[in-house]
């Protein structure tokens, strides 16, 4: 196998992290994406969406959505499980999983690709070039909040995003976490079941990649 990365980006670390909590050795490539590198042909060969985490199998496929190098990864080395055990833990990794990425990652991405200097007219992942809209950064200002309301309740309940272990979910709340120090929409600091849960999970060796 092998691995398309970006040690700066958010969304390759996701999969970085669950190849590393799986103790898999997989080939790693890193795509820079400050320099344009997953626009040039070479890179849009392996995944014409322009974007990463990409996952070549051994028999050259490629697998370009975090979700689906998951799953995939699971299905080949199910030890340990991060996808969920039983069907209504698989259903919570998955519901916590895509409120994340939707409400979450997706809200935050909404705030720096349209406010950030470097990402004028780069306002979406993609081959495509698309305006920035600045009333979708005030947007995604607005929509983040309302999220961390509800992951800080989540937390309140639940020693872990999707279950009462460590899954996927965490993962991607992990990076979420992380991704949004960069625009200045973390966690308030009274969310305290969020930064108890973050405090944990951070310090897992896989999460420090
Ligand atoms: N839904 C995708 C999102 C992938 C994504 O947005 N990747 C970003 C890095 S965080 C990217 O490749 N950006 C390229 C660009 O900005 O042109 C996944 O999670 O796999």
């Amino acid at each position: 196998m092998k691995f398309y990365d970006c040690s700066t980006a958010p969304s390759p670390r996701r999969a970085r992290i669950f190849i590393a909590e799986k103790g898999l050795d997989i080939e790693t490539v890193d795509i820079d994406l400050r320099k344009g590198e997953q626009l040039g042909d070479a890179f849009c060969k392996i995944n014409p969406r322009a974007a990463v985490p990409a996952l070549i199998t051994d028999d050259g496929e490629a697998i370009c959505e975090n979700v689906a190098i998951a799953q995939y990864l699971e299905a080949i080395h199910p030890k340990p499980n991060l996808m969920g055990h039983t069907a209504l833990e698989m259903a919570r990794v998955s519901e916590w999983n895509w409120r994340l990425e939707f409400e979450g990652l997706s809200a935050v991405a909404e705030i720096l690709r349209n406010s950030s200097p470097y990402m004028k007219g780069r306002a979406m992942t993609g081959p495509r070039n698309i305006e920035q809209l600045p009333e979708l950064a005030e947007r995604g200002r607005i929509r983040i909040g309302y999220f961390w309301e509800d992951l800080n309740a989540q937390l309140s309940t639940s020693a872990f995003v999707a279950s009462d272990r460590f899954t996927f979910a965490d993962i991607t709340a992990l990076v979420l976490v992380d991704f949004s120090k960069w625009v200045e929409s973390s966690p308030p600091e009274d969310m305290s079941a969020i930064w108890a849960w973050y405090k944990t999970v951070s310090a897992r060796p896989a999460c420090q990649l």
